[in-house]
């Protein structure tokens, strides 16, 4: 990429090759069957660093996405032989959500219509043909950063920043939804309550940084010793969990977990173990957050009784 002007400050060239870099890892098909318009549209994309893909007609395209299934952002023709646009973004709709797979619309049709049907079947955005290589770059840009804004408040909407395991939020969705199936089939489920102990003493011994080091190693082992449940950080050195398992499975796990954490160097030289005490509540009740609070009454019980344990 040649910069031609020798004005441009070091801040601007610097940004410039860092979009640059970031294009690379953009992956874009192009399903267009006219090759004069294909060919602009590569040339155009390929000098900005993406990743071209090409397609020449809708069956195509499809067996291409299947190929590359890391597409990015599918630009889409109307007009092509076999399965037209439009028809194409219905079928692609039904399997991928927005923000798996992009799609701009492109048409020489004058009819207005046409762009409203695109984006009315989940397309992103539409672009009529002829248009100028800036409008196509500026289009491209602005769709693959709405996605990527769209994916971090995503992200920090449902999980903890610290730990990325979820957020209380997403934690009572989520096991919400296993409770309404555990409703319905008149089966138990187990809820789990888990507070690290002395975490103070971590802190005031060690520091905080290396507390949030403990907080985030014990994360990693937490998510390996309860693979398929709803795991979540209720706040501070507070942990719980959703499980299907009966409350003896997850009092075993967490016995497992209690030993794997032994072996956390959270901070270097000879340290204290990490030693946790936990409730577990196995039942159905009306919301999860009784059954938080029934597994919260057997963590205080086990805090009483010297910490350390379990309590089911
Ligand atoms: P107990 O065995 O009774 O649970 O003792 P404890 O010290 O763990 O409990 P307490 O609730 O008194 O203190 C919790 C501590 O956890 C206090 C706070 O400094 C620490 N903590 C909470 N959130 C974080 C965090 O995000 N990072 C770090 N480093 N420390 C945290
Ligand atoms: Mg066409
Ligand atoms: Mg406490
Ligand atoms: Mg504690
Ligand atoms: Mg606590």
């Amino acid at each position: 990429y040649v910069i031609k002007e020798s004005q441009y400050s070091y801040d601007y060239v610097f940004r410039l090759i860092h979009r640059l870099e970031q294009n690379r890892k953009i992956k874009i098909m192009i399903a267009e069957d006219s090759s004069s318009a294909r060919h602009f549209i590569h040339r155009v994309l390929s000098s900005h660093q993406y990743q071209i893909v090409e397609a020449q007609d809708g069956e195509e395209t499809l067996k291409m996405l299947e190929q590359h299934a890391d597409t990015d952002l599918l630009i889409l023709d109307h007009g092509m032989p076999g399965i037209q646009g439009f028809e194409l973004v219905k079928i692609l709709r039904q399997k991928q959500k927005r923000q798996d797979l992009l799609i701009l619309g492109v048409s020489a049709d004058p009819k207005g219509s046409l762009s409203a049907m695109f984006i009315k079947h989940g397309a992103d955005d539409f672009l009529r043909k002829p248009f100028c290589a800036e409008e196509l770059t500026c289009r491209v840009m602005a769709m693959v950063e709405r996605r990527d804004l769209t994916q971090a408040l995503r992200q920090a909407a449902l999980f903890d920043s610290l730990t990325g395991l979820y957020n209380r939020r997403a934690f009572y969705a989520e096991g919400g939804r296993v409770l309404k199936q555990a409703q319905e089939l008149q089966y138990p489920i187990s809820v789990a309550v888990i507070d690290l102990d002395y975490f103070k003493k971590i802190n005031d011994t060690y520091g905080h940084s290396v507390g949030d080091n403990a907080l985030k190693l014990f994360s990693r082992a937490f998510r390996k010793a309860f693979t398929d449940d709803v795991l979540v950080r209720l706040g501070g050195e507070e942990f719980g969990l959703v499980s299907y398992h009966s409350s003896e499975v997850v009092a075993e796990r967490l016995d497992r977990l209690r030993r794997d954490c032994q072996q956390i160097a959270y901070a270097e030289g000879d340290i204290t173990p990490l030693s946790f005490s936990a409730g577990v509540y196995s039942g159905i009740a009306d919301s999860v957050d009784i059954l938080l609070h029934l597994a919260d009454q057997l963590l205080y019980q086990v805090k009483h009784q010297g910490r350390g344990h379990t309590l089911t």
